[in-house]
């Protein structure tokens, strides 16, 4: 009987931890005291000399000195959590995208001029080397970008918690175009090691998958107790990496697992020669937790991504049960202590393992340990896609989770039974609760599951949580109508003003003061200088410095030079039908039309910019990154286009180049089919960075309109419910555009080959589609889409509206920080303080 399925006791001989004194050790920030200390790192952490020491070398010699510096502030705030005795968070998530880490603990430790002044001291640029670090790619979007800021904010404003997740040796595929098509490799952040990590073996646990469960004899008059004997176990083992807040106030805790094999080689296959046999074991344990999973918007379905899931969910609620049961005498006041954040269905099998470590391992009565469940549980749902709702095959779960699938079984009794009693459910609205899809193949509804076994359900913009309301949960909402709440995301300000783009920083630091850098919603104060020609000269110059910049990055890696004064208008994000790069692509085309037949029209330079990558499954989304790049070949290098227009597609879309791209764009391309963004955050990076923003009223855009102000957006197209109307009378392009000319003749320049003439044919399915269900309404939308751009060209040729609308974007958003979405967290959902 292994540890993971009895209850862990505190270890009696571990020596009572003796109150930190930061103050006692903690590493002086000034110049001369750091730059000793890298010397001293490169010396005897790294055992080379300043003469013969190489650049990896410095950027590891750096990152040990600003690391110990964040040490001192962790051990105290281990201490003061420990002390407080008070409730904490953990966010659970199989997706953290935190990019690179040294200029954010730098900025947050506010070390930034010291170390680059240290550093200089050896010739060493604290920029190259920033340069050096590999972004710590963990995830594959949006939802893993925002649990990334959500740490960072957790510590900047004093909640204290615990990020957990899966230490991927792989992470998120590196992206290279070759012959305009997406070509996926893997991705190796760890090639020189991680120095921003602590690997914590006292801190492993079992995980079992497979065996059986046979039910033993309780007490008299106690139902038998279940036990579940795995066929494989895994060991779980920890890796720790600090997260620094602002003005490293807090200091909190990212714990990932790594899995590892409990015997690491069968010796005696290996004695008789079976070399293979006996690493078995040790490779398909570590393969759990080898790569992460590409798809961001269809479910993989397959057997190890299941295996993560339950990997990372048991793992981290065994030592959230192994902390509480530290300071605690019982796990009866959990839910008092522990907030448990489900960053959506992923880690939702935790709500049936914590059922079976509370009732089969800690012995406690099912009804109690369903309330505390249910209290410590809260879940926040990422998407409505359908294809993105996770449903694992009853046959598959069984197998590999026998124990937990009986108590899905009891969770879906009790709940119908409760629907039926309560609210009189039957029929189909039974069938719309039941955690069990009765059809295609019996499935286990991983949504379902987290939204019973929660206390609180939350959606990530406004629109989308009244659709989560009306649609995916429409019965569940009906049944429990005060669980559902709305808490719009957010971006950390830190890395993606203040870092991203330290010109605008400086500048509004000169202007308004230095105040919104510890309370970004003093920014607003920015507004006042919209219609200072002054200001708005300099604000302008800040984003002509950022776009050269970002035109080096261009020339550099596709050697295609734009011209800074041009509008860049950028769409970066993940490539998906839903989001509509399609749509962009199009207008591209219609406007080279244009530009070509009315050579005299005082057209408005523009770069379009793209990046983003598509699942490696995805063949539409991978047909759209080929188009994009075959559009650019031809626009580029038309000479009709006199450089007034440019396409690029930049590879490899990431943390690192979107803190280049950000601060670089004019116009911020969000413009996804209305009701299927569930929020958006890039959009919210780019205003803030003062872009204009050309939109649906989808997802966050339509709260950054009403921040904002409507004068100030660029909205068009089809609302969300226009769009369900027109879904469901059933809706073709074909009628659409054959009555826009504009539309028809740039999907016939591409569907004829004119952008693939090595393979004319290339788009017909993709231009097709369009005519036959114009399923993400770009047909439907064109026109409006058209006319918007045409009014941004407008506006682009008056320099001091342009800029003084983009100063209110920037002097408006603050209400989209992470930090203002942690703290509505933290009240509502959480209920733990904060401290700022
Ligand atoms: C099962 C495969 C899979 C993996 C990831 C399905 C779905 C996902 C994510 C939920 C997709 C995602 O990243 N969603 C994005 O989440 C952001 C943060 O809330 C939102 O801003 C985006 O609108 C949403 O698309």
């Amino acid at each position: 009987m292994s540890a993971s399925m009895t209850a862990q006791r505190p270890d009696p001989d571990a020596a009572a931890p003796l109150p930190h004194d930061a103050s006692a050790s903690r590493r002086s920030y000034d110049v001369d005291a750091l730059a000793e200390e890298i010397v001293e790192k490169l010396t005897y952490s790294i055992g080379k000399s300043p003469a013969r020491a190489r650049k990896y070398d410095w950027l590891r010699a750096v990152t040990l000195t600003v690391r110990d510096r964040i040490i001192d502030h962790w051990l105290e705030a281990e201490d003061a959590r420990a002390a407080s005795g008070g409730k904490q968070v953990a966010y659970l998530s199989m997706e953290f995208l935190i990019g690179r880490l040294l200029r954010d603990a730098i900025n947050n430790l506010n070390l930034t001029t010291q170390v680059a002044e240290a550093l200089k001291r050896y010739n060493v640029d604290l920029d190259m080397i920033e340069l050096l670090e590999p972004d710590a790619a963990l995830g594959n979007g949006g939802l893993g970008r925002l649990a990334a800021c959500f740490m960072e904010s957790m510590a900047s404003v004093g909640v204290p918690g615990f990020g957990y997740g899966i230490r991927y040796v792989h992470g998120f595929f590196r992206q290279e175009i070759a012959d305009g098509a997406q070509v996926e490799l893997p991705e190796n952040w760890l090639l020189h090691g991680n120095p921003w990590e602590f690997e914590r073996r006292e801190r492993s646990y079992e995980i079992g998958f497979g065996g059986k469960v046979t039910s033993v004899v309780g007490e008299p008059g106690k139902p038998p107790r279940q036990l579940w004997r795995p066929a494989e176990r895994v060991l779980a083992v920890a890796y720790d990496t600090p997260i620094v807040g602002w003005r490293g106030a807090h200091v909190n805790t990212l714990r990932l697992w790594s899995a590892q094999a409990l015997d690491p080689i069968l010796l005696d296959a290996f004695n008789s020669g079976d070399h293979i046999g006996a690493l078995v074991e040790s490779n398909k344990a570590e393969a759990i937790t080898r790569v992460l999973y590409p798809a961001d918007s269809h479910q993989a379905g397959q057997e190890l991504r299941l295996r993560q899931e339950f990997f990372f969910s048991s793992a981290s609620l065994q030592d959230i049960i192994r902390r509480h049961l530290e300071t605690n005498e019982s796990l009866s006041n959990l839910h008092d202590k522990v907030s448990i954040q489900l960053n959506d269905t992923h880690p939702a099998v935790s709500v049936a393992e914590l059922m079976r470590l509370l009732v089969d391992v800690h012995g406690m009565e099912w009804d109690e340990a369903w309330e505390i469940t249910r209290q410590t549980f809260s879940y926040t749902n990422h998407t409505l896609l359908p294809e993105a709702l996770e449903h694992w095959p009853i046959h598959l779960f069984e197998r590999l989770l026998p124990r937990q699938m009986q108590i899905i079984y009891a969770i879906n009794a009790a709940v119908i039974r409760q629907a039926m009693e309560s609210k009189g459910f039957d029929g189909g609205r039974i069938a719309a609760i039941s955690l069990i899809d009765e059809n295609n193949g019996r499935r286990v509804r991983m949504g379902q599951l987290a939204f019973v076994g929660s206390h609180a359900v939350n959606g990530v913009s406004a629109l989308h949580t009244d659709l989560m309301k009306e649609t995916v949960f429409h019965a569940l909402h009906e049944l429990y109508p005060d669980r559902i709440q709305n808490k719009t995301n957010g971006v950390t300000p830190r890395r993606w003003l203040m870092e991203a783009n330290p010109g605008l920083t400086s500048l509004l630091k000169e202007t308004i003061g230095e105040g919104f850098l510890d309370d970004i919603s003093k920014i607003r104060d920015v507004e006042r200088f919209a219609t200072d020609a002054g200001f708005r000269d300099r604000f302008a110059a800040v984003k002509r410095e950022n776009k050269a910049r970002l035109a080096d990055v261009i020339s550099e890696r596709l050697a295609i030079s734009v011209d800074p004064d041009a509008l860049f208008d950028i769409q970066v994000k993940r490539i998906h039908e839903y989001k509509r790069q399609f749509l962009n692509i199009i207008e591209a085309v219609a406007l080279y039309d244009q530009i070509r037949s009315q050579p005299a029209t005082n057209w408005t330079p523009r770069v379009k910019v793209f990046a983003g990558k598509a699942a490696p499954s995805y063949l539409q989304a991978k047909e759209i990154i080929h188009l994009a790049n075959d559009v650019a070949r031809v626009i580029n290098s038309d000479p009709a286009v006199r450089d007034l227009l440019k396409v690029v597609f930049i590879p490899n879309y990431n943390v690192s180049l979107a803190e280049i791209i950000m601060p670089a764009a004019d116009i911020s391309e969000q413009i996804s089919t209305a009701g299927l963004e569930a929020s958006g955050t890039g959009n919210m990076k780019f205003a803030l960075n003062g872009a204009l923003t050309i939109g649906t009223l989808d997802g966050a855009n339509v709260e950054m309109r009403d921040h904002i102000g409507e004068e100030n957006i660029f909205i068009f197209g089809l609302t969300a419910s226009e769009v369900a109307q027109r879904r469901r009378e059933g809706h073709s392009g074909r009628s659409v555009i054959e009555g826009l000319p504009l539309l028809r003749d740039a999907l016939h320049a591409i569907s004829s080959g004119v952008f693939s003439p090595d393979e004319p044919n290339r788009y017909n399915g993709l231009v097709g589609n369009l005519y036959n269900n114009d399923w993400w309404m770009i047909a439907a939308d064109f026109q409006s889409y058209w006319d918007t751009q045409r009014r941004a060209d407008a506006l682009w040729a008056d320099p001091a509206e342009w800029n003084r609308k983009a100063i209110l974007n920037t002097a408006r958003m603050s209400w989209f920080s992470s930090d203002r979405s942690i703290r509505e967290y933290a009240a509502d959902i959480w209920r733990t303080g904060t401290d700022a």
